[in-house]
């Protein structure tokens, strides 16, 4: 059985990371049986979560992952879609995971208040000694990284417009459909839901978030594929707690 690594539940997410929801999205897409567990980056050969294992193979980074999927189960994600339709799925796809994604790693890493609820939260296991420290360190990289990915410069209003300017593209691309390129899901899908419900959750507030919710198809979108393929997680619960 396959194996998947990712970071599991937490934020009010069934997944921490959107780069690990499309790929287990993915993976029921494509009808595979696979068992969860937690890892972190460096144990990845990519440094990066998610990889999986399947037998003797371990395949790093979302999207090798799904050509694997791909190519040794014969699953394919866009077949429903024209040629011309699976190269925009793709520059959706792009576009979301090296632009969008960097608005949410900001939102969430960058904000002190929300990296103080959230991912300082990954060092609580250290020995109180080293604990600050660690938390500190890793809070510069991810920053230091959103400055490199180009987003990051344009902050602390700027960053948030620009991103904005993609989502809209997406909300526009979506319009009243039930998926983003038609009436059957696509690879894409897996990755636009993974980065609007990391997004949109409750757990953290942004003015990212409070942007993104005003676009009602996209908020519906993330309800309905969150109730599709985590129909056991509490989504709709928690965003009437919050
Ligand atoms: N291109 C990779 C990106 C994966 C990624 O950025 N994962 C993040 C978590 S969301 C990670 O593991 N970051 C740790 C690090 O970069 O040190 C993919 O598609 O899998």
């Amino acid at each position: 059985m396959i194996v998947l690594y990712g970071f599991g539940a937490g934020f009010g997410l069934p997944e921490i990371s959107p780069f690990v929801t499309k790929t287990e999205v993915q993976l029921k897409m494509a009808g595979l049986s696979y068992r969860k567990e937690k890892a972190m980056p460096p144990s990845s050969p990519k440094g990066q979560l998610p990889y999986i294992r399947d037998g003797e193979e371990a395949i790093a980074d979302s999207t090798f992952i799904r050509t694997h999927i791909e190519g040794k189960y014969g699953f394919d994600f866009d077949a429903p879609l024209s040629l011309q339709a699976r190269a925009q799925a793709w520059a959706f796809e792009r576009m979301i995971e090296h632009h969008v994604y960097w608005a949410l790693v900001g939102a969430r890493w960058v904000d002190p208040d929300n990296f103080a609820k959230g991912p300082a939260h990954f060092f609580d296991g250290a020995p109180e000694h080293m604990r600050e420290k660690l938390r500190e360190d890793a809070q510069f990289r991810v920053a230091e990284n959103y400055l490199i990915s180009g987003l990051g410069r344009h902050a602390p209003d700027d960053d948030v417009d620009l991103a904005v300017r993609s989502l809209f593209a997406l909300s526009v691309q979506l319009g009243d459909k039930p998926y983003l390129m038609g009436d059957m899901p696509c690879g894409t899908d897996a990755t636009a839901f993974g980065a609007l419900a990391g997004i949109l959750t409750p757990f953290f507030d942004s003015p990212l978030r409070q942007r993104v919710e005003k676009f009602g198809n996209l908020a519906a979108y993330v309800d309905r594929l969150m109730r599709q393929y985590y129909p056991e997680f509490a989504w709709g619960q928690q965003q009437q707690a919050a």
